[in-house]
């Protein structure tokens, strides 16, 4: 049983590294260029975007952090709606570091539930289990690594219970509008009546403050970018010179895309594996976007997916809202 398991560990390592092969080799041969954020988090990207969540200039975790501190409450009010058991389904679980308020809650008042983390990253996984192990003894947790909707679809397989869902940190703002929608709408199908969905957007703002925490002046932000890069150069033998990409952050104000670029420095060649990329000089890459989004985008966004806004909680400048969405 041991040795199957580590088979179907080792084959389903096997398909992720091909999986990312794939889309590196497609997104660079593409015009324009582009690789995908979902890909920032190896170990070196974990570490980056836990030193990013630190940074003065990202105020998305104080915000969030902000509301699951002090509007507790509400929260657990508002995805408990009756007493039964439920199973609590985070995406993009990462360290957990806001949920842990609300878990903590939710177990002092006896309630009943199973907490299900989903991550793509194995690594940061296994930091949240062992913190949580710490903290909350007693709690129920089954984690699931892999893409968010492999994993939704093995949770409603493990139990028939109700589920909430919980997406949290404004990781829905690195899908396209589009991306979202589509995303959404597939939730809404996966769900069922008495389930509930709790997202969390962040606002438009001042343009400089989102900019700014998107190009930090330590150079975080840049090197999580190139990371990417050097992961290629680990995993698949690449031989990106990170030296001769920069990084360059915008801000569109009216669409509220927040994107992050890698600028080529020169015509260059770079190999993964046996295939060869072309660059030419101040060519780019498109390599994330983060949506931000006003109070109308998000009722927008939830009558597009056949969901209803059951209810908004806010930090207390109003910077980050969490929405409470029924099926
Ligand atoms: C993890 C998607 C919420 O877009 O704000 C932070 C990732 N990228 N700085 C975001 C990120 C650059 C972050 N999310």
């Amino acid at each position: 049983n041991l040795q199957l398991t580590k088979e179907s560990k080792k084959r389903s390592e096997k398909n992720n590294s091909e999986n990312f092969l794939n889309d590196v080799l497609n997104g660079l041969h593409s015009n324009p260029k582009h690789l995908s954020s979902k890909y920032f988090y190896d170990k070196k990207g974990d570490e980056l975007f836990q030193k990013i969540m630190a940074m003065p200039e990202y105020y998305l975790t104080r915000c969030e952090l902000d509301i699951f501190k002090n509007k507790t409450e509400e929260l657990a009010k508002g995805i408990r709606s009756n007493h039964e058991p439920f199973d609590l389904i985070e995406l993009g679980a990462g360290d957990a570091m806001k949920s842990t308020y609300l878990l903590k809650h939710l177990t002092e008042k006896g309630t009943d539930f199973t907490y299900m983390p989903i991550d793509i990253s194995g690594n940061i996984l296994s930091v949240l289990e062992n913190n949580l192990k710490m903290q909350l003894p007693d709690i129920n947790i089954t984690p699931l690594e892999g893409e968010y909707f492999q994993m939704l679809k093995k949770a409603m397989k493990l139990s028939s219970r109700r589920k909430v869902i919980l997406f949290l940190g404004g990781n829905i703002g690195n899908m396209t509008r589009k991306e979202a929608e589509k995303f959404c709408a597939s939730l809404h199908q996966l769900l069922n009546i008495e389930d509930i969905v709790l997202i969390g957007f962040d606002l438009k703002k001042n343009p400089f403050t989102v900019l700014n925490a998107y190009s930090d002046k330590s150079g975080i932000t840049a090197e999580f970018n190139l990371n990417l890069l050097s992961r290629i150069n680990r995993e698949l033998g690449g031989n990106f010179n990170i030296e001769q990409f920069e990084h360059y952050e915008s801000y569109d104000p009216i669409t509220g895309a927040c994107r992050s670029f890698l600028i080529s420095l020169k015509n260059q060649q770079v190999k993964i594996g046996k295939e060869t990329i072309d660059f030419a000089e101040n060519e780019v890459i498109d390599m994330e976007v983060s949506q931000k989004f006003s109070k109308s985008d998000i009722e927008y966004l939830a009558e597009r997916s056949g969901f209803s806004i059951a209810g908004e909680i806010s930090d207390s400048k109003d910077w980050f809202v969490d929405s409470i969405w029924k099926v």
